[in-house]
């Protein structure tokens, strides 16, 4: 379903006023400070984030999931679902599939019909760390790391078949998150199952069409409680390295320690040239896969200032990040979750584009802690929404995408559309 360009239009239209006074007043108040507010609002508005194909059904826990109706039942429908949010954000162009959640099977319409919604096939994903009803061999005790040579096999063809799909598409990365590890101390070999999966990644590799990227993506703990194969970003990143030049490693916010300094392990990654993709979400605890910017914006507000001052030095080279949500949960319209989750992180990366890294590097220099903390603070404490809103305004999005969703009951006519009880395959 798109969303009328003329619905959105009008909505805006009872903002207009209003706004155009807060736009200027801001625009003199960042322009005094010697701020390009034009070149802000062209940033805001090229910025795009994936939107994964199993968020846009009701998330659920392990003790139970809860509908809120009309959920996209196939393909088409997410696609759709996805072109609501990005009618109204206009920073959702992108579809991520997680195969074989979402396994495309008229490839030709599909690509038509995204199309005809303006959203393109972001990276792939693979799945082996779950069985499926058609497999041969569990993934029960790992997939890449598998001690039997034929469930490596088999975990290995999954991907290259990922990867097949994916080109079908026009995707251009594929993502590997294994649940490789182990729950009982002694239950693995650590040395022999790291050696394994890099083999395993190796042969991936070896099937990645020249113009493609793959992803690997670390967690520490979860599905397996005592190690994961791949912990850490520095395991990921030794990985891709073994791996060669078109393998990155990929940041899932969710997927540290509790205080891990994530901000650093961004600069690090973007310093070796190795930064593929980043998963947004927020949490509490662990890997919660909460609304972005919920619980720790100022994290991710600091993770924003080493992507921008990053990927504007000369001296890194890195190429374009793949942004994706990766968020979900059972008590939000889904829809309504993700258009948060934007808004989150465009905040972010606007206020982040507000610091002169220049003056920012001259105080460091000089061991100003005080001045370089109220210069990164100064930032952080501007309320840059009216920017957002008017880069939206500009790109014929909705001023105020959630209120537009509300006020035309978006989830009322998906619910008569596809009824009250369509479930969203995956996860
Ligand atoms: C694993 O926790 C993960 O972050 C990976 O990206 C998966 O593909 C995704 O969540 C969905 O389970
Ligand atoms: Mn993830």
């Amino acid at each position: 379903m798109r969303i009328d360009s003329l619905l959105i239009s009008r909505h805006n239209d009872l903002f207009l006023e209003k706004h155009s006074q807060s736009f200027h007043f801001l625009s003199r108040e960042l322009s005094d400070k010697g701020i390009d507010v034009e070149s802000i609002i062209t940033k805001i508005q090229q910025f795009q984030v994936a939107i994964p194909s199993w968020a846009l059904g009701a998330g659920g826990t392990r003790f139970g999931r809860f509908s809120m109706g009309g959920e996209p039942g196939d393909l088409f429908q997410k696609i759709s679902d996805i072109s609501i949010i990005n009618d109204l954000t206009g920073a959702a162009g992108a579809v991520s599939l997680h195969i074989p959640w979402d396994i495309p099977e008229n490839v030709s319409s599909l690509t038509q019909y995204a199309r005809e919604c303006g959203i393109t096939f972001d990276a792939v994903n693979s799945n082996t760390f779950q069985d499926q009803a058609d497999q041969a061999l569990s993934y029960k005790y790992g997939s890449l790391c598998h001690t039997d040579i034929k469930v490596r096999e088999q975990a290995i063809q999954h991907n290259i078949d990922v990867i097949h799909y994916g080109e079908a598409l026009g995707s251009k990365s594929i993502t590997v998150w294994l649940s490789d590890g182990s729950t009982f101390p002694g239950q693995i070999n650590f040395r022999q199952a790291l050696s394994r999966t890099k083999e395993s990644l190796q042969e991936i590799y070896r099937h990645l069409p020249t113009d493609w990227r793959m992803f690997i993506e670390y967690k520490p703990y979860e599905p397996q409680f005592y190690s994961t194969v791949i912990q850490d970003w520095g395991t990921s990143h030794l990985l891709a390295s073994a791996c060669g030049p078109q393998a990155f490693s990929l940041v899932d916010l969710g997927h540290h320690l509790p205080n891990t300094n994530i901000e650093q392990i961004v600069a690090t990654l973007l310093s070796l040239g190795k930064l593929g993709g980043f998963h947004f979400n927020d949490s509490k605890y662990g890997d919660d896969d909460l609304t972005v910017g919920s619980i720790k914006p100022y994290q991710l507000y600091l993770i924003f200032l080493e992507l921008v001052s990053g990927l504007a030095d000369p001296t890194v080279v890195n190429p374009p990040i793949s942004y994706m949500i990766d968020a979900s949960h059972n008590v939000k319209d889904p829809l309504e979750d993700l258009m948060q989750s934007i808004e989150a992180i465009l905040i972010c990366y606007a206020q982040a584009l507000l610091v002169d890294f220049n003056k920012l590097n001259e105080l460091r220099n000089k061991n100003e802690v005080v001045l370089a903390q109220e210069l990164i603070q100064d930032a952080y404490r501007t309320d840059v929404r009216t920017l957002l809103r008017e880069a939206r305004l500009r790109k014929k999005a909705s001023f105020s995408p959630i209120q537009c969703y509300r006020d035309n009951e978006i989830r009322n006519q998906l619910i008569k559309e596809r009824g009250i009880s369509n479930k969203a395959k995956g996860l």
